[in-house]
């Protein structure tokens, strides 16, 4: 392994965040330390996951799970990609305006609150697959930047983890749509290779490396053998749309860390 982790870059104390007042923070935190230490486990051994699809550097896991007779397989994906960093990545998975650009599944969304710059309370109505019914998804959506307490040196980790949340202004399985519950993180580092001085930097020296890992309880029934192609189908092309929208995103721009 050649590349060599980038060592400068501008972290968000998670400290200072205003969203520390909110009444989710506890959860906020909990759930995104927890996805980010999940997303960093390997996908050897003993966790059962099955390799199910594969494109270029992209790898597709999923393990095949039931709740209540629903499939809830979780899903975890690595991607390497060419010419961006990983605050870029994670800002344009967080941000509202970016969405409908790369989201092929998305029919609507709402900013149902805004918790502070990093942290977002979204509601969105998702297309519908025949024979079930319509979904949407009602989710607190929070970016950082953690230290990277593997390597030390190495500080430009970042994270957007969402999570299925509730609000009174939005309660489930109204508006004809049944709600779905999602766990879903994006886990970005930045190496660049060969190592320099950062003013010296451009995209072609830079390669980010990205984890997503997704849990979707489909909420009410759905047909499990439709379900599992719906993912197999829908999973890599979103990974390689988000990607190639990040890379067009950026190329133009200065470069951000
Ligand atoms: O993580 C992703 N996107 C984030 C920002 O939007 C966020 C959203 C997650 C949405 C989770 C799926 C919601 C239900 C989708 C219904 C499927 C429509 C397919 C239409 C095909 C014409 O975290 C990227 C998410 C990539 C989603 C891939 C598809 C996942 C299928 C899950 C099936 C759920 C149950 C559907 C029951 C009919």
């Amino acid at each position: 392994d050649r590349l060599k982790r980038k060592s400068v870059s501008i972290s968000v104390d998670s400290t200072v965040t205003p969203a520390v007042n909110h009444k989710l923070w506890p959860e906020i935190e909990k759930v995104t330390m927890q996805q980010l230490h999940y997303a960093r486990l390997g996908v050897g051994g003993a966790g059962g996951w099955q390799l199910f699809a594969e494109d270029g550097d992209m790898r597709m896991y999923r393990r095949e799970e039931e709740a209540d007779g629903l499939v809830v397989d979780p899903l975890k994906a690595c991607h390497v990609v060419k010419g961006v960093t990983a605050r870029e990545v994670c800002q344009i998975f967080f941000s509202p305006e970016y969405r409908s650009g790369w989201e092929t599944t998305l029919e609507d969304m709402t900013i149902a609150e805004t918790i502070s710059n990093d942290t977002l309370v979204f509601l969105q109505t998702h297309k519908r697959i025949w024979p079930a019914s319509q979904r949407d998804a009602l989710f607190w959506s929070h970016i950082r930047s953690v230290p990277d307490d593997q390597d030390p040196d190495a500080s430009d980790l970042w994270i957007v983890c969402n999570h299925s949340t509730e609000h009174p202004q939005y309660p489930p399985n109204s508006n004809k749509c049944v709600r779905v519950y999602l766990t879903v993180c994006i886990v970005c580092q930045t190496f660049v290779d060969p190592p320099k001085d950062p003013n010296k930097i451009s995209r072609d020296d830079i390669t980010c490396k990205i984890t997503y890992c997704s849990v979707v309880n489909p909420g009410g029934w759905a047909p499990a053998s439709v379900l599992r192609a719906v993912y197999k189908r829908e999973y890599p092309k979103f990974l390689k749309r988000f990607t190639s929208f990040c890379i067009e995103q950026c190329k133009d721009k200065p470069i951000l860390f």
